[in-house]
């Protein structure tokens, strides 16, 4: 027999809390460049009882959950007055997405999601989907979040009901309650994903990185990161795109690669996390990646491009909704040096990675490029084994 209604709201508000109250450990030794961490930091269930239930009994007399939450993921994220606060993709059971902001003190657990989800303007073209924000504080003074915008591709033939455009929405906010829409990004390729804005003025202009494709999940001819400059944030246009980080056959963006989040901003120059695609019998693969751009005056020349992942998919990060993604698009640099990587797996929940600048500079600044031969990665190795031999380590 069901339980009676006041148990069962009972229960669902513990579970709900304990989820919520539950403190975070990291998980392991770590490999000394990031520590991961044991639990999730936000996931469909902690989306709140109010957004799922209806609540009164006469109504509901089962009490359940009218419109479910399938999965919480790929969140931007931003540090204001020491608090953290991600903007999270959100997904309904009904696939579409909206953002919603969850607030963490520490930034690695006790993350709570306010009383509504953003309640984002749309433009004269109504968007069919919205996801993946990039939030960044702009030294003009607003905080832009950057998302992408999906609907239906007018072109589609009769009977497709896949195809769609994506382009590169932009809203503006002061305190993440109120925001302003702005006409969505112009750029020259026929479809934007991963769009990011640079959160300095570059030689007067908005900068932004892009990254061009000829279709909605092929990147075709263009694809690699690109970069632009615009006038204005209002109708922001980029006449020119040059791409600065290519795919590259048999790396491990060699199918497309993306942004992560804005930039951070070191004395050793923009310190950039990426996301690299790749093909496998089991599908497509998504990894993190790092690169390093020396001169802070230009952003868009990379000088250090470490090899392979920063981070893949491990454990249960390998399994959801779309197995073997690791996708990121926040980060927040504390002021005492502390990086926390805001990451989701598999399209499914939100992740914490912990790391300093000191930590993804030496990474950056000495891991090996890729040789891009298994020759090269031999070599690679048995400099680091022979270099090894010369050391005696006290244990
Ligand atoms: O499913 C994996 C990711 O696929 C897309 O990323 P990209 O444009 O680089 O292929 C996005 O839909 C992203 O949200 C998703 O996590």
């Amino acid at each position: 027999m069901a339980a009676s209604f006041e148990s069962r709201f009972e229960a669902l508000h513990n579970e709900h809390q304990q989820l919520i109250d539950r403190k975070n450990e990291i998980d392991g030794l770590g490999n000394g460049i990031v520590d991961r961490y044991k639990y999730p930091i936000v996931t469909a269930q902690h989306a709140p009882l109010s957004w799922r239930y209806d609540f009164n009994k006469e109504t509901n007399p089962f009490l359940q959950e009218r419109l479910g939450v399938n999965c919480a993921f790929n969140p931007g994220a931003i540090e204001l007055n020491g608090n953290v606060y991600l903007a999270v993709r959100v997904e309904g059971y009904d696939r579409k997405s909206f953002f919603a902001i969850a607030e963490s003190k520490n930034g690695i657990d006790g993350f709570k999601f306010w009383d509504q989800p953003v309640v984002l303007p749309e433009t004269d073209e109504p968007d069919t989907n919205v996801y993946d924000m990039r939030l960044v504080q702009h030294e003009d003074g607003w905080i832009y979040g950057l998302f992408c915008t999906e609907r239906k591709d007018p072109n589609a033939p009769a009977g497709d009901m896949s195809s769609a455009v994506a382009q590169c929405g932009i809203t503006r906010t002061k305190d993440l309650k109120t925001w302003e829409r702005l006409a969505d990004l112009k750029t020259p390729s026929a479809q934007q994903r991963n769009v990011v804005l640079h959160p300095e003025f570059v030689n007067g202009k908005y900068a932004f990185y892009t990254r061009p494709s000829d279709g909605f999940v092929e990147v075709g001819s263009a694809g690699g990161i690109g970069w632009g400059l615009a006038d204005n944030m209002e109708n922001a246009v980029i006449a020119e795109e040059i791409v600065i980080d290519p795919k590259q056959y048999h790396t491990i963006k060699e199918v497309k690669n993306g942004m992560g989040p804005a930039p951070i901003k070191t004395d050793k120059g923009w310190l950039t996390i990426a996301h690299g695609v790749r093909n496998t019998a089991a599908g497509l693969r998504y990894v993190l990646y790092a690169f390093l751009a020396a001169d802070l005056n230009k952003p868009w020349e990379i000088t250090h491009r470490p090899s392979g992942h920063l981070m893949a998919p491990e454990g249960e990060e390998r399994i959801g909704d779309v197995s073997n993604v690791l996708f990121c698009n926040g980060v927040v640099a504390r002021e005492n040096g502390e990086v926390f990587i805001y990451y989701a797996s598999s399209d499914t929940r939100c992740h914490v990675a912990t790391s300093s600048i000191d930590q993804l500079l030496d990474y950056v600044l000495n891991t090996p490029e890729d040789g891009l031969r298994s020759y090269a990665s031999v070599q690679q190795r048995i400099a680091l084994i022979e270099r090894n031999a010369q050391i005696t380590v006290n244990r």
